[in-house]
């Protein structure tokens, strides 16, 4: 196929970075990164090759989720600077031709917003409505599931207004009521508050969940308690999307990505169908999910999970939106664990090339890459062995709960080491000195020892590692159209040690190949002949072409121009 212009998209051809600014680079030595932290590493973004950075969460906020609880949306959290700190990085990453993303939370706001300050106060404030609420002469509400309630509890009893409140996520993040036009239009106004000083763009955080049934019915019997696919077929969801992109996007040149939890592959086009006029692009959850045993907690599962299952899943996401929509694609972030321990291999031998693997997986298909911090790097989980050592608070709520329950404590902190959030959240490791070079400080939560050999300052001066290897290979993608607008085809679909895929533009034709395994793999070139001419990336030194075969290395990666 070949590109029509008007399909052509900034945000289509760019690669984000995301940075969680907590953990990035402190610069005054409190031990949490903050603003200042980010501005002083901007060359080493911009040395990425990176188009885009995706921030965290930095407005002010009590931090009981890591800034996913903001209490003042047009202020700076104090302990990451000022707004004068926040223009001058917005200045810095614009002077080197970088966008970036804010990441906006309005499902739901901290309970020490303004807002549900007052609207805990009484049934008759003017605030009341922004926020949902059951009154308790109604008697029990309906079950509604929370994500980090100890009792897994999403209503919460508030006194003085004889009623519960609603909250998905913490006791201390209150819904905010989006059937009320009023808590819409706020939202709008602060939006173009940060569009107007220069931001490309948003990510929206749990975008999918805002509109709710306010009859609070029971949950259908078909939903199978499957609560994220419920909240996630809110009645007004598109309606929402189409006024939030009519008010604010259609205004703007800039890109919109909804973390859309609980939409699945059937339902997903509209969201992001440029004729429905909503948004740019979504995060679906299908393929970090995979593998996972999904009970009480996340578990990784029994057993390993299967290169098959995991093509089947990018496979039928690339079609979704071969015709119209666009895809990201991610394979971890500061919610999930590191990238390399969940789906390649962190031993020692293997570190390396898996981590190059997947980040030639990641800019290699047809949908914009996401690349969270360190994974540049080989970050590696660092498997907390006591609970004291965690700071999320899923973790902390999920062990409280457990315990109450008198669970098997030791069995979940076992999988917390292959599942938590704060596997990612550990501090940036920048050079082999002290706490990784993050902070002169106590650093907020422990550094992985592994800091003293996998760092940015070893990598920088070693041709051959993850870091130099992701910079030409951003330099591949980013000058080559089929990389990025190619049509995509699964080669060898049932091979379970093998992913092999062509890209496909015009008569450009690329053969991506890439061995998931820690073995040697001899892998059949179907109707293909290769040479050595032909390869335009590798991770190894050499590539081993055998007429029709190659003898692929533990983790090789390989795109070659067939
Ligand atoms: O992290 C998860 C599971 O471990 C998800 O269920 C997560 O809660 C969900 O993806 C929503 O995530 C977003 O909203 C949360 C916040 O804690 C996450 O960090 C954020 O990415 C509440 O705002
Ligand atoms: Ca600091």
């Amino acid at each position: 196929m070949s590109i029509d212009e008007p399909k052509k998209k900034w945000w289509k051809e760019g690669i984000v970075y995301q940075i969680y600014p907590r953990s990035f680079k402190d610069s005054n030595g409190d031990g949490i990164g903050d603003l200042r932290g980010i501005i002083s590493q901007l060359d080493y973004i911009k040395s990425l090759g990176v188009d885009i950075v995706w921030l965290n969460p930095i407005y002010a906020s009590p931090n009981d989720d890591n800034g996913y609880d903001i209490s003042d949306y047009y202020s700076i959290m104090p302990e990451f600077g000022t707004m004068e700190d926040f223009d001058v990085l917005l200045e810095g990453l614009h002077q080197r031709g970088i966008k970036i993303l804010m990441d906006m939370v309005v499902n739901h706001t901290s309970d020490e917003h303004l807002w549900f300050q007052e609207a805990r106060k009484s049934r008759t404030n003017p605030y009341y409505n922004f926020y949902h609420w059951w009154p308790a002469e109604n008697g029990t509400p309906p079950k509604r599931f929370s994500f980090f309630d100890e009792k897994s509890d999403a209503w919460k009893f508030n006194e003085a207004t004889n009623a519960y409140y609603l909250h998905y996520f913490s006791v201390k993040q209150p819904d905010l009521n989006w059937e009320n036009p009023e808590v819409r239009q706020e939202v709008y106004k602060i939006m173009k508050f940060w569009l107007d000083k220069g931001v490309d763009g948003f990510r929206l955080d749990v975008i999918s969940f805002i509109s709710k049934d306010i009859s609070f019915p029971q949950i259908p019997d078909h939903y199978n308690n499957d609560f994220p696919r419920y909240y996630a077929e809110g009645p007004q969801l598109h309606e929402y999307l189409q006024e939030m992109n009519r008010e604010v996007f259609s205004k703007y040149n800039c890109m919109s990505v909804g973390e859309c939890v609980g939409i699945q592959c059937n339902n997903a086009l509209p969201f992001v169908d440029a004729d429905s006029r909503e948004l740019d692009m979504f995060f679906h959850f299908d393929a970090v999910n995979y593998g996972y045993a999904m009970g009480e907690f996340k578990q990784p599962g029994t057993e390993r999970w299967k290169l098959k299952g995991f093509k089947e899943i990018f496979s039928k996401w690339n079609d979704v939106f071969k015709e119209k929509g666009w895809g990201s694609i991610y394979l971890g972030n500061h919610d999930q664990p590191r990238m390399v321990t969940r789906w390649g291999n962190d031993n020692v031998p293997f570190r390396n090339a898996s981590a190059k693997l997947l980040l030639t997986f990641l800019l290699s298909m047809r949908a914009t890459p996401y690349i969270y911090q360190g994974d540049e790097i080989g970050m590696a989980n660092i498997r907390f062995d006591s609970i004291d050592d965690y700071r999320d608070i899923e973790t902390i709520n999920m062990y409280q709960q457990i315990k109450n329950k008198g669970g098997d404590l030791d069995y979940f902190l076992e999988s917390q080491k292959i599942t938590a959030r704060d596997n990612a959240r550990t501090p940036f490791q920048w050079s082999d000195e002290a706490q990784a070079g993050f902070t002169s400080g106590h650093p907020w939560i422990r550094v992985n020892p592994d800091a003293a050999h996998i760092n940015v300052t070893a990598q920088e001066k070693d041709e051959n590692s993850v870091l130099n290897y992701f910079r030409r290979m951003i330099d591949l993608r980013k000058k080559s159209p089929v990389l990025i607008y190619g049509d995509y085809e699964l080669v060898d679909k049932d091979n379970e040690e093998v992913y092999a895929y062509t890209r496909n533009l015009n008569n450009e034709k690329w053969l991506i190949v890439l061995n998931f395994t820690n073995e040697v793999v001899p892998f059949f070139i179907p109707g293909f002949m290769l040479s050595q001419n032909d390869v335009l990336i590798n991770n190894y030194n050499d590539v081993i072409i055998k007429k029709h075969n190659l003898e692929l290395q533990p983790y090789q990666a390989v795109i070659a121009r067939v």
